[in-house]
């Protein structure tokens, strides 16, 4: 079989060089759970050995939307890194990624660490601020299809996201209302209830699944808490804009 090492090697380069690969799982159909992370984490070892900086983490699949648009009912995590970070206002290269789509999200910045099973007051405690963002998930397998552990070592699919103005911690975030436009368009309305009930409860999560493998959340991590709708298709020329009712507004153009 090959390695672990191997398969990491395998799904960084896909996403360094935007080329889509077959799921894992065609050659490999044990793949577990556990190999998916241990994936994840080795090919986010390769991106810190070419200079990346840990950033936080991502949540995945936290809403019914996301989990019936990928077919999969599992909330996952995955890693975010300082490159991952996209200027907001800034444009979005569409060649860096094979089929980029974008998710509205709430962002959480903690002030001091959290791990393993916290109560959502807990979690509350350890938020230094909270933000509007948007992630940018980009699947490196062809069509977007998957299996659990593949989605996993594949980093969750997470690629990039912005992040708009903090707000203070104690913003009630529990049920905002969210319309992402596409060229003036409505493409998704929602709410922040639609991420597990309460964005917090991600958080809640987010410490409980990082302390599975081994690790915390830290101060100063960024914990994107999860997509509040379907994610949507991005093509170049578009002009996306988020709108989140008390945290105010987000937007990028996609570049060629
Ligand atoms: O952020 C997300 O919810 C994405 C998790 C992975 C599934 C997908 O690529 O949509
Ligand atoms: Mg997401």
């Amino acid at each position: 079989m090959t390695s672990l090492s191997g398969l990491a090697q395998i799904v960084d380069e896909a996403a360094r060089t935007a080329t889509p690969i077959a799921q894992l799982t065609d050659s490999l159909p044990d793949l577990t759970v556990d190999d998916g992370y241990a994936i994840q984490a080795l090919s986010v070892a390769r991106r810190r050995g070419r200079g990346e900086r840990r950033a936080g983490i991502k949540m995945g699949l936290t809403s019914r939307a996301k989990m019936a648009q990928v077919g999969v009912s599992e909330v996952i995590w995955g890693r975010l890194t300082d490159a991952m970070r996209l200027t907001e206002g800034a444009g979005l290269n569409r060649a860096r990624y094979v089929h980029p789509r974008v998710e509205p999200e709430v962002a959480y910045i903690l002030k001091r660490p959290l791990e393993g099973e916290v109560s959502a007051a807990e979690a509350l405690a350890a938020v230094e601020a909270v933000a509007p963002a948007m992630e940018i998930i980009d699947s490196r397998y062809r069509c977007f299809k998957f299996a659990l552990s593949d989605v996993i070592a594949d980093n969750s699919s997470s690629s990039g996201f912005y992040v708009g103005g903090w707000a203070p911690a104690a913003t009630d975030v529990a049920n905002l209302g969210i319309l992402m436009e596409v060229d003036g368009r409505p493409v998704q309305i929602g709410s922040t209830a639609a991420i597990l009930g309460d964005p917090i409860r991600s958080l809640v999560a987010a410490a409980r699944l990082v302390a599975k493998a081994g690790e915390r959340l830290e101060a100063g991590d960024i914990v994107l808490a999860g997509g509040a709708t379907a994610a949507y298709p991005l093509s170049a020329g578009q002009f996306v804009q988020t709108t989140f009712q008390s945290l105010g507004r987000l937007s990028f153009n996609v570049e060629a």
